[in-house]
C-alpha cells in the first residue's frame, strides 16, 4: 500500500520502523544517495528538496489518487494519522509529540549531521567545527535525558517522538558521546533498541546497504550541492 523511497540512514530508519510498528505494508524503492539516485526526475516528483525518504501512499483515507508525502516528520504524522496511532488525538498530547517531533527534525538531526559531517567526512579537521557539534550534539542528549527522567519515552507514551529521535541515538559513539553520562536516555535507548520492530527495522536495512563505505564520487554527489544543482536537475 505504501511506496517507501528509502537508504539505510537515520531519516530512512524512522520510516521502517513506524512500518514496521503498525504493520502497514510496504515496498521499499532503494535511492542510492551515494550515486545520485536523488536527482532522477520521477524521485524529484515526489521529493522536490532531493532528499529521501519519500512516500507514496496508493491507498489514501479519501480514496483519491495516491499521496506522496517528503520530509521524514511530514511522512510520520501523515501516516500516524492515517493508522491512528503514535500521535495522540487530543490537542494536549499531540502538542506534546509535536514539540519533540520538531525538536528532532530541527535540533537533533541536523546538528548530529553536522557533527558527523565536521567528524568523519569534511577533507579537513578542523577543530572549532568539529567541538562546536560535538558540543551541540552533548547538550541535545542532556536535554533529551533531562525528558526521558520524567517520562518514559520521548513524549508521554511511545510515538513517533521516539521513533524520530532513536535512530540518530543509535550512532552516539561516532558522535564522540558516552551513553553512560545519560542514564535515562540509555535505559530509553536500550528499551528501544529491543523493540521486535526496531529490530525489524535495522534488518530490512541490511537488504539494502551498500557494502563500500562513502566513496570519493558519492563525496562528491552529496557534498558540492548549490542552488545551481537544483537548476541543473531540470
Ligand atoms: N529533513 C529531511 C532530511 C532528509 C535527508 O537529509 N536525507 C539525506 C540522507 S539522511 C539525503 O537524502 N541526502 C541526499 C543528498 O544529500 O543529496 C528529513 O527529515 O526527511
Amino acid at each position: 500500500m505504501i511506496d517507501l523511497h528509502y537508504w539505510p540512514t537515520p531519516n530512512g530508519h524512522k520510516i521502517t520502523i513506524f512500518l514496521e510498528e503498525t504493520g502497514l505494508t510496504y515496498t521499499l524503492h532503494p535511492v542510492n544517495i551515494g550515486k545520485g539516485d536523488q536527482f532522477k526526475p520521477e524521485f524529484l516528483k515526489i521529493s522536490p528538496n532531493n532528499r529521501m525518504p519519500a512516500i507514496l501512499d496508493r491507498a489514501p483515507a479519501d480514496g483519491g489518487p495516491p499521496i506522496s508525502v517528503f520530509e521524514s516528520g511530514a511522512i510520520l504524522v501523515y501516516l500516524a494519522e492515517k493508522v491512528g496511532h503514535f500521535l495522540p488525538a487530543d490537542p494536549r498530547g499531540k502538542a506534546h509529540v509535536l514539540e519533540w517531533l520538531f525538536w528532532q527534525m530541527g535540533g537533533l538531526g541536523p546538528m548530529l549531521g553536522q557533527n558527523h559531517h565536521f567528524a568523519n567526512y569534511a577533507p579537513e579537521k578542523i577543530p572549532y567545527a568539529i567541538d562546536r557539534y560535538v558540543r551541540e550534539t552533548n547538550r541535545l542528549y542532556g536535554v533529551l535525558d533531562h525528558a526521558l527522567a520524567g517520562s518514559e519515552f520521548v513524549a508521554g507514551a511511545y510515538s513517533i517522538a521516539d521513533m524520530a529521535c532513536y535512530p540518530w541515538i543509535v550512532l552516539y559513539e561516532r558522535q564522540s558521546q558516552k551513553l553512560e553520562d545519560f542514564p535515562h536516555l540509555e535505559r530509553w535507548f536500550q528499551a528501544m533498541r529491543a523493540r521486535p520492530a526496531v529490530i525489524r527495522a535495522y534488518e530490512k536495512a541490511k537488504e539494502v546497504r551498500s557494502s563500500e563505505g562513502m566513496s570519493e564520487a558519492a563525496k562528491k554527489i552529496l557534498f558540492g550541492q548549490t542552488a545551481q544543482s537544483v537548476r541543473a536537475r531540470t
